[in-house]
């Protein structure tokens, strides 16, 4: 018997992604145990070779790893990324990198990189296809990732990739303002998933550069899915004058608490001369005084979206912006998720507004933790709520499931990966009760079942 119970759920992204991650299969592998091993396979290196690093801390002995030849892979062997550190001299020693990227198609992944003076990553200008995958980036002097500019070269770094990383600091604050997490310029169409940023704030009276700034003519970027816990400022696309295009901020939860000591809390998501974004399914809440949780600023912001966002401050206009403002919530209360205090701003069953309350927007199929949206039930905010979780299985007909939980009436419904309903159970079926999958046999071989939402009083007390 199948048993529906809590399961971590496959992300729809996920899944496509492993697919497309099969090819570009490097050339040659090569393993090492020491700094000195690193750098000389660094340097023989074949462009689109892999660098393995055996678990242990390699510890720079000069500037930085500079990459050089295309399309390498820096991982460690293990994949635990906990286990491989490469490490500089601390943010005031004489190490200025982690990795020093002069290369396009380079690959960072399953590493921990810290304590350096600039950055624990940054590439030169206009390299392409960098990504940095399921890697800890911490205690930086700078910004722990950076893209920078030149006004001598007129061609951007394009399709990066920031996926599955921890940027933090160890203190919980940076060492001085100048700082930030991904700090990226002259950037176009990166993307950055599933992330969480920690405690970038300022020690001192400015306040620090966003967790995740795109800005200096960036262009459509993709911030999706990430947690911002305890940053001066959350995401930023563009910055006072200085433009970002397009973009897409959606699914990312971002909490700061009221601080002891020195706090420039300030704005969740800002659009800065920032035209054509769209900003939709994030979670904003502060316990802090900062009075926006959502700022959209200057003339040359229009045409802006801001939809389905669930905050506890105001979503602002500043500064003669104009944007398309719609079934936001702004008056979200602590009650409403599960544990603001730890940055985990999933809703529960309090959430009644924000429940079901969403709007279709952008074709959005997937919440922050990649569980299906289905139109009709979207909720509002970067969490899609289910009373009971779902269940990804390939069913046979007759498929049988036992149902868990104290009893209430619940529907059923098997949806394909696509997010189409193919098939429901909608009569009365009581917890306790078997119930039998209804289709042809192996008709889908991805399906999934999810039990709808109780309805009315019922949904207080599943
Ligand atoms: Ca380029
Ligand atoms: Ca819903
Ligand atoms: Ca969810």
């Amino acid at each position: 018997m199948t048993t529906i119970s809590v399961v971590k759920l496959t992300t729809l992204s996920c899944l496509f992604l492993s697919a497309a991650a099969v090819k570009n299969l490097p050339a040659k592998t090569t393993l090492v145990s020491t700094i000195e091993e690193l750098a000389t396979a660094n340097t023989q290196a074949a462009p689109g070779d892999t660098i393995a690093l055996k678990d242990g801390t390699y510890r720079i002995s000069s500037y930085g790893i500079a990459v050089r030849s295309a399309g390498l892979t820096f991982k460690s062997q293990s994949g635990i990324r906990d286990n491989v550190v490469v490490s500089g001299a601390g943010m005031t020693g004489d190490i200025e990198y982690g990795f020093w990227v002069d290369a396009n198609r380079v690959t960072i992944r399953d590493l921990t990189i810290q304590n350096v003076y600039y950055h624990c990553i940054q590439t030169n200008v206009n390299r392409d296809s960098l990504r940095v995958i399921n890697c800890v980036l911490r205690d930086a002097r700078e910004q722990l990732l950076k893209v920078p500019y030149s006004s001598s070269v007129s061609d951007p770094s394009e399709g990066g990739l920031v996926e599955g990383c921890l940027f933090e600091f160890s203190a919980g604050i940076a060492s001085q303002y100048y700082t930030g997490g991904i700090d990226c310029h002259f950037a176009k169409n990166w993307i950055v998933k599933n992330n969480v940023f920690k405690g970038i704030r300022s020690p001192e009276d400015q306040v620090a550069e966003h967790a995740v700034h795109f800005w200096n003519n960036s262009e459509g970027t993709l911030v999706e899915n990430n947690s911002i816990i305890n940053c001066d400022r959350g995401i930023g696309l563009g910055l006072g004058d200085s433009p970002h295009k397009g973009g897409i901020i959606r699914n990312n939860m971002i909490y700061h608490a009221k601080l002891s000591g020195v706090d420039n809390a300030d704005v969740g998501i800002a659009l800065e001369t920032c035209p054509d974004a769209k900003v939709y399914h994030n979670t904003v809440f502060f316990d802090n005084d900062y009075p926006n949780a959502i700022e959209y600023r200057f003339a040359a912001t229009k045409n802006v979206f801001i939809v389905n966002n669930l905050t506890n401050k105001t979503i602002a206009l500043r500064d003669g912006a104009s944007a398309n403002v719609s079934n936001n919530i702004t008056n979200a209360q602590a009650s409403w998720f599960a544990s603001p205090a730890t940055g985990d701003l999933h809703i529960n069953s309090n959430a009644l507004n924000a429940i079901d309350h969403g709007t279709d927007f952008d074709s959005l199929m997937s919440d922050i933790d990649g569980e299906p949206r289905y139109s009709g039930t979207i909720d509002i905010g970067a969490d899609e709520y289910f009373a009971s979780r779902v269940l990804w299985f390939s069913p046979k007909k007759g498929d049988p499931f036992g149902l868990t939980g104290t009893g209430a009436r619940r529907s059923i419904s098997f949806f394909n990966l696509s997010g189409r309903k193919i098939r429901s159970l909608s009569e009365n079926i009581m917890s306790g009760c078997i119930i039998q999958y209804p289709g042809k046999d192996r008709e889908h071989s991805n399906a999934a079942v999810c039990f709808s939402k109780l309805r009315g009083r019922d949904s207080q007390k599943p």
